[in-house]
C-alpha cells in the first residue's frame, strides 16, 4: 500500500467513525457532560432545636449557611450563587452533593448522595445524624 492510499484509507476509516458517533445518542450526550442544580432543600426532621443551620457542598463548591425549622422548605438559590449550586458532572461522571449542618466548633454531616451524567428532575433524602432532609435536583445533558 503506497502513502496516498494509506492516507485515504485512514481518511475513509475517520469519517466512519465520526458517522458512527454521529448516529449514536448516547455517545452524543455522554461527550458533552451534564449540569446539575439542585432546585429545593426540606428539612423533615431538624438535627438540632429549635433550629438547623444547613449549607450545601456540590461537588467542590460550599453554599451559603441557612437556617430551618421543621417541615421548612428553601428554595436552593437562597443559599447562594448560581455557581454554588449547579455544578458540571463529567460524560460517565458523578458529583457528590452533601447536606451539612453547622455547629461552632465541628459541623455535622448529615449525608450525601451522587448525582451521575443522565438528564432527571429528582429528589434524594438524605438521612442521619438524627436528622432527616430532602433534596430536589435537575440534571440536564449538554450538548
Ligand atoms: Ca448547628
Ligand atoms: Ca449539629
Amino acid at each position: 500500500m503506497n502513502l496516498k492510499r494509506a492516507a485515504a484509507v485512514l481518511s475513509l476509516a475517520g469519517g466512519i467513525a465520526a458517522v458512527t458517533a454521529g448516529t449514536s445518542h448516547a455517545q452524543v450526550a455522554m461527550a458533552g457532560g451534564c449540569e446539575l442544580r439542585v432546585t429545593e432543600v426540606r428539612a423533615l426532621d431538624l438535627q438540632e432545636t429549635p433550629t438547623d443551620e444547613i449549607y450545601l457542598v456540590v461537588g467542590d463548591e460550599r453554599t451559603g449557611v441557612r437556617t430551618f425549622t421543621e417541615g421548612q422548605t428553601r428554595e436552593a438559590t437562597e443559599f447562594g450563587t448560581s455557581d454554588q449550586i449547579t455544578e458540571f458532572i463529567g460524560p460517565g461522571g458523578t458529583v457528590l452533593v452533601s447536606v451539612v449542618e453547622d455547629d461552632p466548633t465541628a459541623d455535622t454531616r448529615i449525608g450525601a448522595f451522587s448525582v451521575p451524567c443522565r438528564a432527571a428532575a429528582t429528589q434524594r433524602d438524605v438521612a442521619g445524624a438524627g436528622a432527616f432532609y430532602r433534596v430536589s435536583y435537575v440534571v440536564t445533558q449538554l450538548p
